[in-house]
């Protein structure tokens, strides 16, 4: 393994008082000795203040706070410095460059956290949960990553392992004495042990749906009859005026995507244009754009304007337009200001981006129906966020569920168990116990330099 010194910034370029700097590999120390006055590796943990000089020239470049982190009690598990300097753009630059010329080279995207998850101080979920603190947008995500990053998921995927190992313990005894016909196991108890490990895979699995949508935002298209006030609904939810609204049908004619956090949770809103049979070429082409969203959409938001009446359009021309999705849809009364008093018995809740009436309730809703089972588990409970994830909870159900049909079918245990090793190396292969490199390039391809 590769344990060069490396350095890197590890806050973002720009104005700003302080910067970060880390320095990390065999080594390092070394480098650092060379460009700071003093330099001083015990006490560890300890900060510091010192000049960070030119290695060659010993041009002073910024007056610092230092602290060394001797491995393996890094966060990399190797010798680490942490270097604060003054922020902005060149005195960082400046220091970084002088470390270079010192001896270490600049950090790969994400190398800092590869190294620590090489040298086993995270594990690939933490790996991973890590870069999704980082890049949360909202509350339930930045809470997610957190207790992913707390071994949240870690955990239950180690209890499952053990679960399939002592499963595979029981059946030890069939492989150890496969001429007795009741074994000194009980059958049952080997049935209460599959169920438990499969009923746990399987609750784990379909937590997937919605926490790979909290990992990319629930996509929620709003649809409706041209005028309906699907922009003015898009703004409101949005908070700002991003889509163009006027008085004319047919304003919007291309789908305006952009990100909203609602009651805490990621959405990728998206406007589009009004749902009619129409001759204008433009239109037509808008129009198909919305078909194209509606068949991707996680969930409909379908905005019927209370003052055409209800069902406005042709009969059915709402089920024709929403055929092609499968995703579920929510139905509301827009413009609801515009509401004869006393209003209309209706089942379908009213609202008005005029007066803001009826939205609190919408976004609950919305969110209850895109993340309506992750807001059931609450925060404790693991969750599946990605495709990875998902695949490999996958294959290990599948290995579950082919040991019990080869059981049933009467296979010898031995040949029975190998579903259950499988099982468990699909789990290893989650947490990474055992990973290839090309599996680490894609998670770390998305890091920042300085991770
Ligand atoms: N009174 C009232 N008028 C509204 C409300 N929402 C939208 N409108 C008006 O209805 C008209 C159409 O609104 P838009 O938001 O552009 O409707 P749209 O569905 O995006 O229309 P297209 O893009 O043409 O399909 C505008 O004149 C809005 O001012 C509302 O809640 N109350
Ligand atoms: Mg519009």
């Amino acid at each position: 393994m590769l344990s060069d010194p490396i350095v890197a910034l590890a806050t973002p370029p720009g104005r700003s008082a302080l910067a970060l700097l880390r320095l990390s590999g065999t080594g390092a120390f070394d480098v650092a000795a060379r460009c700071l006055r003093p330099f001083l590796s015990a006490p560890p943990r300890t900060a510091r203040r010192a000049r960070l000089v030119h290695p060659a020239s010993g041009e002073p470049l910024d007056e610092v706070l230092t602290a060394c982190f001797p491995g393996p009690r890094s966060f990399t598990g190797e010798d680490l410095v942490e270097v604060t300097t003054h922020g902005g753009l060149l005195v960082p630059a400046a220091c970084v460059a002088a470390f270079v010329l010192a001896g270490a080279r600049p950090a790969q995207p994400g190398e800092f956290t590869r190294r620590a998850l090489l040298n086993g101080k995270l594990d690939l979920l933490q790996a991973e949960a890590t870069g999704d603190l980082i890049d949360a947008g909202s509350p339930a995500q930045r809470r997610r990553a957190l207790q992913q990053l707390d071994r949240g998921l870690s955990q239950r995927l180690e209890t499952l392992r053990v679960e399939l190992l002592q499963l595979e313990a029981l059946i030890a005894y069939d492989i150890d004495f496969p001429e007795e016909d009741e074994g000194p196991v009980e059958p049952e108890r080997v049935r209460g042990a599959w169920e438990v490990v499969r009923g746990c895979l399987a609750n784990l699995l379909a937590t997937a749906p919605e926490g790979e949508r909290l990992h990319e935002g629930a996509l929620l298209v709003i649809a409706g009859r041209p005028n309906a006030g699907k922009s003015s609904l898009f703004n409101a939810l949005l908070g700002r005026e991003r889509a163009i609204v006027t008085e004319v049908p047919g304003t919007t004619r291309d789908a305006i995507e952009a990100a909203a956090v609602i009651e805490g949770f990621p959405f990728r809103l998206v406007d589009t244009a009004g749902l009619r049979a129409s001759e204008d070429r433009i239109e037509r082409l808008g129009i198909e754009v919305s078909r194209k969203y509606l068949t991707a959409a996680d969930l409909i938001l379908f905005c019927d304007a209370a003052d055409e009446g209800r069902g406005s359009g042709n009969p059915g021309e709402r089920e024709t337009f929403l055929a092609a999705s499968t995703a579920p849809v929510v139905i509301v009364r827009t413009k609801a200001d515009l509401l004869p008093i006393p209003r209309p018995p209706s089942p379908v809740p009213a609202v008005s981006a005029v007066t803001g009436e009826g939205l609190d309730a919408l976004k609950r809703r919305l969110a209850e129906v895109a993340f309506g089972r992750l807001l059931e588990l609450g925060d404790v409970e693991p969750v599946v966020t990605r495709a990875r994830h998902r695949l490999a909870l996958e294959r290990a159900l599948g290995e579950v569920d082919a040991f019990w049909a080869a059981r049933q079918g009467g296979v010898d245990a031995a040949a029975a168990a190998t579903h259950l090793r499988a099982a468990v190396g699909a789990l290893d292969d989650l947490i990474g116990v055992v990973t290839p490199d090309d599996v680490l390039d894609r998670v770390f391809a998305s890091f920042c330099v300085g991770k």
